[in-house]
């Protein structure tokens, strides 16, 4: 594997008309999760990546594994679990664009995730190994599995990657402040959205954000700043890289996903960070243009440069 991840994946009911869910007639079913979004995307960009997780026993549950599986990822290590159900999740479609979204997941599969999930000699035969903060909000075994599989990652030498995705509908500021810089204060590279950055630190301005995590024990930062592009800093550089022109943004949920599929798929062929971030912001771009989290992400036969576009074949 190239790239090792590890969270709750639900099923996504997307509404098809727009306005509050209590006079919508007609769903359509996807699926979201930031961590198999990221595979996803990795898998459409050339790499290998497995998604591990817990999903129920049930039709959501095989839905969800098929359709991951069904995009290249490996999805050999999710467990159903005969107890707990599949996640279900609901976007509400609003004229601005920006859709609200309703959890139901409380008591899922996935938050009964534990340390004895875990595979030691699969994630150590990864080269990158990806977590959110969404998985820490989801319950203390969620945490002690994450605690244990970053130790794993850093016996093996792999590098961790870690996007806080605060999510305040799963817990408050307080909280996700205290244990997000916690377990970013064990990860190689830690990549905020400016929002969740002030949240962590307190800072408002990128370099002071980007300081605060460094001095916690990042040694890279990458701060994503929306349309202005990202920011990334460590010991010894910073750089703006400028976003990528997006035309209409449809539906902004699955770009910081992207990002971070575009930027480990730079560094895994060994491009600068700068060049890196800069195929995260292309990648990210691209799912700004449709509803669903995943439908845009790019092929990399799309977006290769010229003379690397039989690499993929598809
Ligand atoms: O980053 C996109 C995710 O937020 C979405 O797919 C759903 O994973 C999800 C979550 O927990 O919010």
């Amino acid at each position: 594997m190239d790239v090792v991840t590890i969270g709750e994946t639900m099923v996504l009911l997307t509404p098809g008309s727009v306005g509050p869910l209590r006079y919508v007639t007609k769903f359509e079913k996807t699926i979201g999760g930031a961590e198999s979004n990221v595979a996803i995307a990795l898998a459409r960009l050339g790499h290998a990546a497995g998604w591990v997780s817990r999903l129920g026993d049930d039709e959501f549950g095989l839905y969800v594994r098929n359709f991951i599986r069904g995009e290249g990822v490996d999805t050999s290590r999710v467990v159903f679990d005969e107890k707990y159900p599949t996640a279900v999740f609901f976007k509400e479609r609003q004229a601005n664009n920006e859709p609200k979204v309703y959890y139901y997941r409380k008591g899922s599969a996935a938050s009964e995730l534990t340390p004895d999930d875990l595979d030691e000699s699969y994630i150590a035969g990864a080269k990158f190994l990806h977590l959110t903060g969404i998985t820490a909000a989801l319950s203390s075994s969620c945490r002690a599995m994450m605690d244990r599989a970053i130790e794993i990652a850093r016996a093996h030498q792999l590098t961790v990657v870690f996007d806080p995705n605060i999510r305040l509908k799963l817990w408050s500021k307080e909280e996700a402040r205290e244990v997000l810089m916690d377990i970013s204060s064990r990860c190689d590279i830690v990549m905020p959205g400016i929002e969740e950055g002030e949240i962590m630190t307190g800072e408002t301005e990128p370099e002071k954000i980007a300081a605060r995590l460094l001095e916690n024990g990042a040694k890279v930062v990458v701060l994503k700043l929306g349309e202005k592009g990202a920011f990334y800093a460590t010991q010894d550089s910073v750089e703006y890289v400028p976003g990528y022109p997006v035309h209409e943004i449809v539906d902004p949920i699955g770009a910081g996903d992207g990002f971070a599929a575009g930027f480990l798929s730079g560094l895994l062929r060994g491009w600068s960070l700068s060049k890196a971030v800069m195929l995260g912001n292309r990648v990210g771009a691209f799912a700004l243009s449709v509803v669903g989290d995943v439908e845009g992400y790019p092929f990399w036969n799309r977006i290769a440069p010229h003379d690397e576009r039989k690499e993929v074949l598809r």
